[in-house]
């Protein structure tokens, strides 16, 4: 099949206590996995199913919902679970740190725009940091929607996103999406984040 769940690159238990396993083993296996199963079973064997998840990103609107659904889901994910990781958080450094000083003033006050716009996002959704042209932007997008799409209010390559489903914390912090976001902190992988700036 044209889409395959990418492996994690540590332990479900590795994240912890920030993000507990049980959210990490059930969101791998069983959410983007489902993403993956039905995007490939949307794509079944057409023209479409040949393309790189980008190219069809890029051309969301003339595909059906369950493409933009599930391929959304896939790619998100996948981008998810890159940009956090174990032995992570603190500062960015070098050129990030320089990016973020450049186009937010502080990190602080990207941080606080990032967390807003996570926060501000209403039902399901993500909160992104995103690069369009040489600029950064914070944006969040509903559903599994993303900035690559088509048909995105705010266009650009993610750089980091953040899963603010509920199924992305509801086991350890129920309805506190507040305390998930303030633990996601210590999670970011800024090496993985600083890669996608280049
Ligand atoms: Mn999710």
């Amino acid at each position: 099949m044209a889409f395959e769940l990418p492996k994690l690159g540590y332990a479900y238990t590795a994240l912890e206590p920030h993000i507990d396993a049980r959210t990490m083993e059930i969101h791998h296996t069983k959410h983007h996995q489902a993403y993956v199963t039905n995007l490939n079973n949307a794509l079944a064997d057409g023209e479409w199913a040949k393309k790189s998840i980008d190219e069809i990103l890029a051309n969301i609107s003339k595909l059906p919902v369950a493409v933009r659904n599930n391929g959304g889901g896939h790619y998100n994910h996948s981008l998810f679970w890159q940009v956090i990781g174990p032995n992570a958080g603190g500062l960015p450094t070098g050129d990030l740190l320089e990016a973020l000083n450049r186009n937010f003033e502080s990190f602080e006050k990207f941080r606080d725009a990032f967390t807003t716009a996570a926060m501000t996002r209403f039902g399901s959704g993500w909160a992104w940091l995103v690069k369009t042209g040489n600029e950064l932007k914070v944006t969040s997008t509903p559903n599994q929607d993303n900035p690559l799409m088509d048909i995105a209010e705010v266009k650009g390559t993610p750089v980091l996103g953040v899963d603010v489903w509920e199924h992305a914390y509801y086991l350890k912090y129920q309805n506190r999406r507040n305390e998930y976001l303030a633990a996601f902190w210590n999670v970011v992988n800024w090496n993985e984040v600083a890669k996608r700036l280049r």
